[in-house]
């Protein structure tokens, strides 16, 4: 890999778009990196992930404006439906991706961040859709996700005017959870994902599934996926001792990492 670094911390594992030359700006190579690092993500060993950019300027600059530049239309369209299958598999990753947004995080950097589960950045983070100004659309998912975040007005406001917002609009706004120093966010995300991997494994990724497989249906599909969701965890090793350990009121058991138990 030339581009991404894979880290394993414990249960938690640390993705890193390393491309600071070119502000880890997405090119082919990097989308291909980043596919492979999900893909050989050992999950058995891994229960949550954070995604960050190397440097301290910049998460992602957006997708690779000099490779862009001479695409064709039927490339222009493969260019973005590569994106989308990679963001895509971030996604519906089976475990949550925490993205520690540590800079510039413009057009398909906002993009791929809109694709983790939760989005935490640094004071110094800035969000836009820059794509009208360059004569695109925002073509990795941005104009589908960012209006379902945000909602639609000000979704549209954003990829409309193409103006980048600070990290304590992109807070107002409900685009991040959470804004640190930028010495604090990668400790801070790695805390939230190793407080994620303590909990029962098949559980959180049940509700990953639950969450995002009922926002694309209506609520009368949307509890019955719920249920069979809920119905999936019983039986399990992680169920019964979770319970167990609150029945018999042992505090100091209760606290231990519940073992993971493979479907
Ligand atoms: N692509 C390629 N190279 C980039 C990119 C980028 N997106 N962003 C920065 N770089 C490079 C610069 O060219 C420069 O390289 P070099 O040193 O070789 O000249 C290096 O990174 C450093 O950049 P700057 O000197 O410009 O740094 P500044 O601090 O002056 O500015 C900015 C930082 C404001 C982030 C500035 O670099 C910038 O505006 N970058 C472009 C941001 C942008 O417009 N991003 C959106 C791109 S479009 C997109 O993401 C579409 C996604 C959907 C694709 C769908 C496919 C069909």
């Amino acid at each position: 890999m030339e581009f991404i670094t894979y880290e394993q911390d414990g249960f938690v594992g640390v993705v890193t778009i390393n491309r600071p030359q070119a502000l880890n700006a997405l090119n082919s190579q990097v989308l291909e990196e980043l596919e492979a690092t999900f893909d050989s993500v050992d999950l058995e060993a891994t229960r949550a992930i954070v995604l960050t950019g190397a440097g301290e300027k910049s998460f992602v600059a957006g997708a690779d404006i000099g490779e862009m530049s001479t695409l064709t239309k039927a490339e222009g369209e493969a260019f973005g439906k590569k994106g989308n299958d990679v963001f895509r598999k971030i996604e519906t990753f089976p475990i949550p991706v925490i993205a520690a947004i540590n800079g510039f995080a413009l057009g398909g950097g906002c993009e791929i961040a809109m694709s983790c589960d939760i989005r935490i950045c640094s004071d110094n983070a800035v969000f836009g859709q820059p794509e009208v100004g360059l004569g695109i659309t925002p073509g990795f998912g941005g104009t589908q996700r960012l209006a379902r975040l945000v909602g639609a007005g000000m979704a549209k406001q954003m990829i409309y005017t193409a103006r980048n917002i600070k990290s304590d609009e992109a807070l107002r706004i409900g685009l991040v959870n959470a804004v640190y120093t930028q010495e604090e966010l990668l400790p801070a995300a790695k805390k939230m994902a190793a407080g994620i991997a303590a909990n029962a494994p098949i559980a959180v990724r049940n509700c990953k599934k639950a969450i995002n497989d009922g926002l694309q249906v209506d609520m009368d599909k949307a509890i019955v996926i719920e249920e069979k969701l809920f119905g999936d965890c019983f039986e399990t090793e992680d169920q019964k001792a979770g319970m167990g350990n609150f029945l018999e009121k042992d505090k100091e058991k209760k606290l231990k990492v519940v073992p993971f138990q493979n479907k």
